[in-house]
């Protein structure tokens, strides 16, 4: 259909164009690029893992998801252009070929991908999953909130119909379990990142208190210095903070979840912009805002590889 060369990453695909996008990167980096099936979607959709290595057996390894939320187009455009980047830089970008070296990079690029296919055919606007509650004319779960760690606590709702219902119980939505599935049985994950858009943020547990964690200052300071290189490209601005003191307090958020499953190095971003074009950020925003990113994800993943 096309080759990794010929496709547009400063656009915003569909969801069938990103998955056979994803086969030409395969097919183009055989040595370096696999492909993972974790499991079906509620609507039974295939959700796919992008597995970048080089060698070895359940090497210390870095997660990056996007889209959880579904209209937040700009994560999802981010992690396309991003696992496109670290297939083309390894060999040749000396600091993520020793990273790839020692350790695996795992992206989930359609998170949600029911979600992300409705955005496309019926409601730009949809964030949840597409779920059917029963007892509810609502559809959906906030999969945001659907994670084991302060389930049903503050910042999440019980309410089938608001766009932050945290679900019936923990884990209850396939596409959160095939992840919670994923990272437990390879046992490996040093770094957990997880991105939405917008608000320009880069985040750290807990969301479902404001309490500090016990890694607070270190990944006060990771946070701090990965900003300075994305803001060092084009200027964009971002706060860093745990979730519950720099946005609000958010209950069941995947972060969450990961830090307290052991993995230290758990963040999440908010990618552009700070409200002038929110959810609908314009395309030919992809790519700048992808390329500022990448500089902060690096610095994360470099303190992660040398801790
Ligand atoms: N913001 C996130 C949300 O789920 C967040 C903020 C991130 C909360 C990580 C908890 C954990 O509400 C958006 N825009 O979705
Ligand atoms: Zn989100």
């Amino acid at each position: 259909e096309f080759s990794t060369r010929s496709f547009n990453f400063g656009a915003y695909h569909r969801l069938e164009t990103i998955y056979s996008w994803m086969d030409t990167l395969v097919a183009q980096y055989p040595k370096l690029v696999t492909k993972q099936d974790i499991g079906r979607s509620y609507e039974n959709r295939p959700m796919y893992v992008l597995k970048f290595s080089t060698g070895g057996n359940k090497r210390p390894a870095i997660w990056i998801d996007t889209g959880i939320h579904s209209r937040e187009w700009v994560s999802q455009a981010t992690g396309v252009w991003t696992a496109n980047k670290i297939a083309t830089d390894y060999g040749t970008d000396a600091s993520l070929t020793s990273l790839l070296n020692t350790m695996d990079i795992y992206m989930l690029l359609l998170a949600n991908p029911d979600g992300y296919s409705y955005t496309h055919s019926n409601d730009r606007m949809w964030r949840k999953t597409r779920s059917k509650n029963p007892g509810s004319v609502c559809i959906g779960v906030d999969p945001n909130r659907n994670w084991d760690a302060g389930f049903g606590g503050p910042g999440a709702s019980n309410n089938p119909c608001s766009e932050s219902y945290h679900g019936p119980s923990a884990h209850s939505e396939i596409e959160v379990k095939n992840v919670v599935n994923l990272i437990k049985s390879q046992g490996n994950f040093k770094s957990f990142i997880s991105v939405h858009a917008y608000s320009q943020l880069l985040m750290y547990p807990y969301g479902y208190s404001c309490g500090s964690v016990s890694h607070q200052p270190e990944l006060d300071s990771v946070g701090k210095a990965a900003v300075q290189k994305l803001t060092s490209l084009y200027g964009t601005k971002y706060k860093v903070g745990s979730i519950c003191n720099i946005i609000y307090p958010a209950s069941g958020g995947s972060i969450d979840w990961s830090y307290n499953l052991g993995i230290k190095y758990s963040f999440a971003f908010e990618l552009r912009d700070t409200g002038r074009y929110g959810f609908i950020l314009p395309a030919n925003q992809i790519i700048p805002t992808a390329t500022e990113t990448w500089l902060a994800l690096k610095h994360i993943m470099e303190h992660v590889r040398d801790h």
